[in-house]
């Protein structure tokens, strides 16, 4: 799972990125250098990883993390402008997801690109050179398709194609992003190399003033914000400040969660991100357990067994006989495994076997 954080340059990308990585790139600096961007990792935080750890004490405890790249501001303009963006472009298009920061904090020393903060413009303008982007791969192909056409070679392929394409590009004239649209499975496999960037899940992150928490100018602007991204869109709106959750991520973890609370912050930025990015994405989490490794594994939902243990290993795909299954909670319940095979809440399930979130999987494997 990879996360692009995205925006206008000086919205707070390298502070967020900090604040996710507890790492220290420079703020500011990178937009200006042209340097390679900023790549973390980012340890999903799991209790029920801390509590099997326990419960096991294993040689190693391994949580399921999550990759961060902090992409080049992208100017107004900047798309238009071509060679400004190909930097950006090459390393957006390997993201799963985008984390989109919005500025809502206001700050004399901070130089605002269009010279006032403005939230919900800047929302559009980022969009928009995304819009832009996408566009400009459709109008290319387009011609292709069209000399492809008047050749007359795999005229049907072709056609199909174009006509998708046709859809989009009226979509995105239409300043809607492509991620809004509903796409076929047939569709989805024809233009999956495209790697457009509306068709990406979104994280909007509105990046407030330290003080600004709980204000009612803040909750409007959520609400705003809330209304312009919809479930539907696979778009979700969260709100943070980008410069107090750099300064926390530095501090050790007991006392970053009494400063939080302090702020009437409830859970750190790079919890709500990663819960957010799980839930956007209909992300769950398995589990195996033994003394060597307690370990957390990510899957998209409705995975079956098979293919949950080819995440793990491919011969253990391949010589699949059965898993062994048991529920956390359940495990918990039972005490142990085998208690769980005792009370029968541990039990054996084929390929077919749909994983739960929460499930502590033993694969039994034979290759
Ligand atoms: N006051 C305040 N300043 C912030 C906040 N987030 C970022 N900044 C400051 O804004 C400047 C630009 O931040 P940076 O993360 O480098 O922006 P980027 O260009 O999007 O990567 C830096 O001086 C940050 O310290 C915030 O939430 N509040
Ligand atoms: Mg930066």
């Amino acid at each position: 799972m990879i996360l692009g954080i995205v925006g206008l340059p000086n919205c707070g990308k390298t502070a967020l990125f900090n604040a996710l990585t507890g790492g220290s790139a420079d703020v500011a600096s990178y937009a200006q250098s042209g340097a390679e961007p900023n790549v973390g990792t980012v340890k999903v935080p799991d209790f029920r990883v801390d509590r099997l750890s326990e419960i096991f004490k294993p040689k190693k405890t391994i949580h399921a993390t999550v990759e961060v790249i902090d992409l080049p501001g992208l100017p107004r303009g900047s798309v238009a402008d071509g060679a400004r963006v190909t930097d950006f472009l090459k390393r957006v298009r390997e993201v799963d997801a985008l984390v989109h920061v919005v500025r809502a904090f206001t700050d004399e020393s901070v130089p605002h690109p269009s010279g006032s903060v403005d939230p919900v413009r800047d929302l559009q303008d980022l969009e928009t050179e995304l819009m832009l982007s996408d566009l400009g791969i459709i109008e290319k192909r387009l011609e292709r398709l069209d000399a492809a056409l008047k050749k007359g070679v795999e005229r049907a392929r072709h056609e199909a194609e174009q006509k998708t394409l046709f859809r989009f590009r009226e979509a995105l004239e239409d300043e809607q992003p492509l991620r809004a649209l509903s796409i076929s499975a047939d569709e989805e496999k024809m233009i999956r190399g495209y790697r457009f960037l509306t068709l990406l899940p979104v994280i909007v992150v509105l990046n407030i003033h330290e003080g600004a928490f709980g204000s009612a100018e803040t909750e409007a602007l959520l609400g705003k914000f809330r209304e312009l991204c919809s479930v539907a869109t696979r778009t979700r709106a969260v709100v943070l400040s980008a410069k107090i959750e750099m300064e926390m991520a530095q501090l050790p973890r007991e006392e970053a969660k009494l400063f939080l609370e302090d702020l009437g912050i409830g859970v750190s930025a790079m919890e709500l991100l990663v819960r957010t990015c799980y839930d956007l994405l209909g992300l769950i989490a398995f589990l195996t357990v033994g003394e060597d490794e307690v370990r957390a594994w990510t899957l998209r939902g409705e995975t079956p067994a098979l293919r949950a243990a080819g995440v793990i290993h491919s011969d253990i795909e391949r010589g699949f006989i059965k898993a062994e299954v048991i529920g956390y909670d359940a495990f918990i319940e039972a005490g142990s495994l085998t208690g769980g095979r005792e009370k029968g809440t541990l039990r054996l399930e084929g390929k077919e076997y749909t994983v739960a979130d929460g499930d502590i999987i033993n694969f039994k494997f034979n290759v």
